[in-house]
């Protein structure tokens, strides 16, 4: 049978096959293989009875992420409330480009709608090409069609602290399955790295990861090839990539780029470009050697 990895803890990994789900134990010799089964990844396994199972096989990781540790995300949520914090261009459009990298497709989420008006930013996104919903929790207005767009795929949702990812994951599942508000206060700092990763069932179909944080970001300085593929990670700039005077053109200063020139006549969001431009800067002294590549 196959199944995904939904949940692993203790030498368990917990394997649904959509409707039930199985406490499985790796076969040994795969055990033996290196091969490090992730939440998310997909299995061969083989029940032994109507609770427990066997995997045999994992089967070809689409991608996968580290911290947090999973594998095959089709989509990273990425949530942004209006104040405390206010949404940060860079670390959105920082993001949207690592996830573009890695294969997962980034999807812009603006949360508590209730307490103001996101127009602004959802202009920004909306012509950059993505995917916007501009939702709240708390009155569930424009929930509906994020749920239609979850249904059926593996996704995860990232953002700072108290956004209301976990709000809204609730909203979505129909319960209370995840704790909100105070509850890095209340159990402490610690608890957030200790925490496991876990998939929930969508009621809609699919699949969500509410993860504490997406702290690969914070490694995605040592990938040289993150940096190498820097333009083909910004979507709405790399349409005019190709057109540049240079075949290098880092689309920073150079003469004739067809980049720049797209942003002085208003075909560019220009806190985008901003964004390439802060992000080629933190990642222009890596060098091939440093690459840490990882899938
Ligand atoms: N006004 C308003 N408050 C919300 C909304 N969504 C979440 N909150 C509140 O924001 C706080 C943090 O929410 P939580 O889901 O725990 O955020 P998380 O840290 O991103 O998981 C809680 O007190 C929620 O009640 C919303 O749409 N509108
Ligand atoms: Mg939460
Ligand atoms: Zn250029």
């Amino acid at each position: 049978m196959e199944g995904i990895i939904i949940k692993a803890l203790s030498g368990f990994y917990y394997v649904s096959d959509g409707e039930k789900t199985y406490e499985c134990k790796a076969r040994g010799n795969f055990r033996n293989s290196g091969v490090s089964p992730l939440v998310g990844d997909r299995v061969v396994f083989e029940p032994v009875d109507e609770t427990e199972g066997i995997i045999n096989t994992v089967l070809p990781r689409k991608n996968g992420l580290f911290r947090p540790p999973v594998a095959n995300i089709d989509r990273l949520y990425i949530v942004s409330a209006l104040e405390n914090p206010a949404p940060n261009e860079f670390l959105i459009d920082k993001t949207a480009a690592f996830a573009e990298y890695r294969g997962i497709e980034p999807v812009i989420v603006f949360n508590k709608c209730d307490m103001g008006d996101f127009s602004r930013f959802e202009e920004i996104y909306k012509n950059a090409g993505f995917e916007v919903y501009t939702v709240s929790a708390l009155t569930g207005e424009g929930t509906e069609q994020l749920r239609l767009s979850l249904a059926g795929k593996v996704s995860a949702f990232c953002g700072n602290s108290g956004v209301g990812k976990s709000s809204i994951l609730n909203l979505l599942f129909g319960e209370e399955k995840l704790e909100t508000g105070e509850v890095s206060s209340k159990l402490g700092r610690g608890k957030h790295t200790t925490r496991h990763t876990e998939l929930y069932a969508l009621p809609s179909g699919g699949f969500v990861a509410d993860t504490p944080g997406f702290s690969d970001l914070e490694t995605y300085g040592g990938d040289y090839e993150f940096k190498e593929n820097l333009i083909g990670c910004f979507r709405d700039l790399k349409k005019y990539a190709g057109l540049c005077k240079f075949s290098d053109c880092t689309h920073i200063c150079e003469k004739g780029c067809a980049v720049i020139d797209a942003l002085n006549s208003g075909l560019l969001e220009p806190t985008r470009y901003e964004s390439y431009a802060a992000l080629f800067n933190e990642l222009k002294d890596l060098k091939p050697w440093n690459g840490k590549k990882r899938k």
